[in-house]
């Protein structure tokens, strides 16, 4: 069922793909599994994309289609802290615009019990910096889907360690082109692969 509905969502085929996720839901398929399922649509959408076979309007869609399953699924994401375990400024990167591993991150962590503060998407270091004030968080996270988010990254880290904030918290990254070497090179904590490691390294950075 899994299958069908990534190659649904591949094939734009909003009906059946909705149908597809409220179906895995009553057949107690976990949240987390349908999510992955989508993912996997997503990623081959975007092969088809890099390959000229999708235009953007297509990808315009798709992330449409994504966000309509995560109505639907988020309210069966469940709480499992009551209690706040940490606080959390997030955002995409600067000139980035894609949001839907962002929210992911933040509905987990949410249910994980952190109280997550979320700039949005195209945010600049700047803005970072002012909410990190503001807000005093424990840690930091960027999302980038794009290889050019490298930069804006690296310069809100860089403006972090300028403004005396670099000690007090812990800096996480993720999203599509971003990998260990990435983090790393932008003097991260530490790089998550998924909204599930993300929850595992906040709940590790404040435990
Ligand atoms: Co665009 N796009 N897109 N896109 N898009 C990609 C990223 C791309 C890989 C497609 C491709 O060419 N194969 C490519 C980037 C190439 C590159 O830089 N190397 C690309 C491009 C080129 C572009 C445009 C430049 C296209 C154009 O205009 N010519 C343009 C850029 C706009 C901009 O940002 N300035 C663009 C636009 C768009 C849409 C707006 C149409 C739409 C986004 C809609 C939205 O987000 N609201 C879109 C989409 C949908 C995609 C793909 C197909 C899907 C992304 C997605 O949502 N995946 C994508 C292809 C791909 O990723 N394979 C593609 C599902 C999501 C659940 O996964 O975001 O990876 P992901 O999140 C995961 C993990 O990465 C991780 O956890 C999440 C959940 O497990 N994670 C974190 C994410 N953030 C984290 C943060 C953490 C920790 C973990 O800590 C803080």
């Amino acid at each position: 069922m899994l299958e069908e509905l990534s190659q649904k969502l591949v094939n734009l085929d909003e009906d059946q793909a909705l149908t597809l996720v409220k179906k895995a839901i009553s057949n107690s398929i976990a949240p987390l599994e349908i999510i992955d399922a989508l993912r996997t649509g997503m990623d081959i959408i975007g092969q088809k994309f890099a390959n000229k076979e999708y235009y953007i309007s297509d990808m315009v869609y798709a992330a449409e289609i994504f966000h309509l399953a995560m109505d639907i699924l988020t309210p069966h994401l469940q709480k499992t802290s009551t209690e706040i375990l940490g606080k959390v400024v997030i955002g995409t990167a600067k000139g980035d615009i894609h949001d839907i591993g962002k929210n992911l991150v933040v509905s987990l962590l949410k249910c994980a019990g952190f109280q997550v503060i979320d700039l949005g998407v195209d945010v600049p270091p700047e803005k970072f910096i002012e909410k990190v004030k503001e807000i005093k968080p424990d840690i930091v996270g960027f999302s980038g889907l794009l290889t050019t988010s490298f930069e804006p990254m690296a310069e809100t880290i860089e403006l972090l360690e300028k403004e005396g904030f670099r000690a007090s918290v812990r800096v996480m990254v993720g999203g599509g082109p971003v990998n260990e070497e990435w983090a790393k090179k932008a003097k991260a904590d530490a790089y998550a692969k998924d909204a599930v490691e993300a929850v595992e390294l906040a709940k590790k950075f404040c435990g």
